[in-house]
């Protein structure tokens, strides 16, 4: 029997496009002796459209692309979910941003009672807002940059108070981001007072919440984390940015950063990036994977800045590049992690509800 994978990829929001280029490379990955794929396709205008199993590797993003029946709009549709032959063994899902990445598409998931790639519902929505993820990052004894936040309501009531709160704590330069964006969007660096009322406006455009982080200078680091209870590390990657901070643009448009994996820095350095990895693993109660972004400044200290629990994932993107350096290939690491998204729902299964 083959496993039976519903990819679930598209969606409302600004990584469509990526969603699509991702999911067409993990339809060209897949061992279709082992595998068959059943797309699920989220248009631009949210509606979840079931396509035809797939038995070979898409042609194109083009033909990931259903169009729906002339039904009135349903919108979201758990329907989707139901095989004609048999139910889905686990669900693929790849959905950027508030709709897919910040647990709301896991807790369907859960409420369906179906196996998923990939984090959960806490571990998702905790690593989507950049607030929450920090706290539990400083209780768990991990190192970061100093930050502060605000909501909407607090910045409009009293912009004095947060003007003197970001001078005292942290100092210029600091960067303003939106807390709860998984891109770069929204976020600018301001080096004095002027420049950070700007730097909030136009945060506060995206979000209801913004954080404000000291700037530091600093190599960007990251690792991938795979696993479930028990996770394992890549190799460390560098990127560096050809920009004096990379925006939105330079980021996802120019592709204006260089990888360099493996990273070069020395065996403790890598030593303490994978305790503090999987440190940060834990701490959010992450499942499947994770890429752990850090910063290692001049003076050698290692600072958490983010976990991204739906990194890039196509096969030229740092998490899969950094796996195929530490020995597992793309299509296998797809394999990996369906196998982690079922262990996980078996293992799920042992919980007793009722005493
Ligand atoms: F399912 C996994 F493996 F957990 C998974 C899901 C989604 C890995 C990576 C991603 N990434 C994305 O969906 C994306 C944010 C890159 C957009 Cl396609």
């Amino acid at each position: 029997m083959k496993t039976k994978i519903g990819l679930l990829y598209g969606g409302k929001s600004a990584e469509h496009k990526v969603s699509m280029q991702t999911a067409l490379a993990v339809t060209r990955a897949i061992n279709y002796d082992k595998f068959e794929i059943h797309p699920i396709y989220i248009t631009d205008n949210g509606e979840w459209v079931k396509g035809p199993r797939l038995d070979a590797p898409a042609e194109s993003v083009k033909a990931l692309e259903f169009s729906q029946a002339a039904l009135p709009s349903p919108g979201f549709n758990p329907a989707v979910f139901q095989s004609e032959e048999a139910s889905l063994d686990v669900i693929f899902p790849l959905l950027h941003g508030p709709n897919g990445e910040d647990g709301t598409v896991q807790g369907m998931l859960e409420l369906l009672n179906l196996p998923y790639v990939g984090n959960g519902v806490l571990a998702s929505a905790a690593g989507m807002d950049k607030v929450a993820m920090k706290n539990i990052f400083a209780q768990a004894g991990l190192n970061q940059v100093a930050y502060v936040s605000f909501i909407r309501g607090e910045w409009e009531k009293d912009r004095e108070t947060a003007f003197i709160q970001v001078e005292e704590k942290l100092g210029y330069p600091c960067f303003v981001k939106p807390a709860n964006l998984g891109s770069s969007v929204g976020i600018s660096k301001a080096a004095n007072r002027e420049e950070l009322r700007q730097a909030f406006e136009e945060a506060f455009q995206f979000d209801r919440k913004v954080i404000v982080e000291q700037g530091v200078t600093a190599r960007e680091i990251e690792i991938g984390v795979l696993g479930n209870d028990e996770a394992e590390c890549s190799v460390a990657g560098e990127i560096v940015p050809k920009k004096d901070f990379y925006d939105y643009k330079a980021k996802y448009e120019d592709g204006d950063t260089a990888l360099i994996i493996p990273a070069d820095i020395t065996d403790s350095q890598y030593e303490a990036l994978k305790t503090q990895a999987i440190r940060a693993y834990k701490a959010l109660d992450c499942s499947g994977l994770v890429r752990a972004d850090f910063f290692l400044t001049k003076e050698g200290d290692l600072l958490i800045n983010e976990v991204n629990t739906m990194p890039g994932f196509t096969p030229f993107s740092m998490f899969p590049l950094l796996w195929k350096h530490t020995g597992l290939e793309y299509p296998q690491l797809i394999e990996r992690l369906v196998q982690l998204g079922i262990e996980r729902h078996e293992e799920k299964q042992k919980i007793k509800y009722t005493f």
